[in-house]
């Protein structure tokens, strides 16, 4: 793993070990705000309350028995791609090995919300983690937590998720359980689980309103919530400031969107200038991303400059900048590889 921090423990993807789809869970990608539990599932209950009928306490047995289903999600941590923001942004150097891929398994959350009962007028759900921590001088102590609307709590595709990639999760990806929000950015698919809550108005919780926001020039204070996944493709070989052979090579790459799959990849080999499609190598699917591969002949000496770049059926499409944000979240502009052309085949 390439570490971005020791403690707590933040480490990203390399790139160059992302083979095919899925990314094995001992090389998933890291992003934690305070130092992770450790939690006995033995004696792990979710508790789901608030504004419910009913209060319910599962434990890690009862969620087992529930009817489950898998799904293969990519993760994307919000401030993948901070590092290629101008003027830099505040937060985690993460550079484009935030976002891993998973098989993840578990209970849709809208299942057990049946069960508890939504009582009326309740617009958020609140997921709870065990972690927490002092989180600015104005707050003091939060515990890291996250609302969702109750549509997308409800939504059938949102998991209580247990096992990744057919493993019981592993302790630095949540376990026993986490939340699995497909097409959200990373920071919605709370870990390590303690407590649901259903409530009515607007969560106010330190990640939710002072973090996961837009923070933009001109935005008056009104904050856009940090949600669905930007369009994004990324090259993985050659990597940046790699030297290429003269002759025939293939660029490799992955892309994804959160908003709608994603229709096509375009590589570029002259900096941007002129654009040509890549072809898939993965199947199609609705929150995984999808491989790709560009037959490239390096015909002269130097250094060049790839870039790809994928539109989503939704028509959203990768730009060149993006409208820069104080905190550094959702850099989706097209990826630069320079790569120094040269020596004999
Ligand atoms: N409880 C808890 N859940 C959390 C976090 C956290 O620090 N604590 N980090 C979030 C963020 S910002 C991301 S990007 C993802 C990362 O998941 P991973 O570490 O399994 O890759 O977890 C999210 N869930
Ligand atoms: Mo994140």
């Amino acid at each position: 793993m390439n570490v971005v921090t020791e403690q707590p423990a933040n480490a990203e993807t390399p790139l160059q070990l992302q083979r095919g789809v899925i990314t094995p869970n001992e090389l998933f990608f890291m992003r934690n705000r305070f130092s992770f539990p450790q939690i006995d599932t033995s004696t792990w209950r979710l508790e789901i309350g608030g504004e419910v009928e009913r209060t319910v306490s599962l434990t890690y047995r009862e969620l087992l028995s529930m009817p489950s289903r898998s799904l293969t999600v990519t993760l994307e941590c919000a401030g993948n791609g901070r590092t290629g923001m101008n003027p830099p942004a505040e937060g985690e150097p993460w550079q484009y090995g935030a976002a891993s891929t998973a098989e993840w398994t578990g209970v849709p959350l809208a299942f057990v919300l049946e069960g508890v009962g939504l009582s009326e007028g309740v617009t958020e759900i609140v997921a709870e983690g065990h972690d927490g921590g002092h989180v600015s001088d104005a707050r003091g102590e939060e515990p890291f937590a996250r609302s969702l609307p109750v549509p997308k709590a409800f939504h059938p595709d949102t998991l209580l998720a247990y096992a990744m990639n057919g493993e019981p999760l592993p302790d630095e990806h949540g376990a026993p359980v986490r939340l699995i929000v497909p097409g959200w950015y990373g920071m919605a698919s709370v870990k390590w689980l303690k407590r649901i809550h259903a409530i009515r108005g607007h969560f106010d919780g330190y990640f939710q309103v002072d973090r996961y926001v837009f923070v933009e020039p001109g935005d008056g204070g009104l904050h856009r919530p940090v949600t669905e996944i930007a369009v994004r493709s990324i090259i993985t070989t050659p990597h940046d400031g790699a030297t290429a052979h003269l002759g025939n090579h293939l660029v490799r790459g992955l892309a994804w969107s959160g908003a709608a799959p994603v229709e096509s990849v375009e590589v570029s080999v002259d900096g941007g200038q002129t654009w040509q499609p890549a072809l898939w190598t993965s199947e199609p699917s609705r929150y995984a991303w999808r491989a790709w591969e560009f037959r490239w002949d390096a015909t002269t000496p130097g250094p060049v400059i790839l870039a790809s770049r994928a539109r989503d059926a939704a028509g959203n499409t990768q730009p060149e900048t993006i409208t820069w944000n104080e905190l550094g979240y959702g850099n989706n502009a097209i990826q630069r590889v320079a790569v120094q052309v040269g020596g004999e085949v």
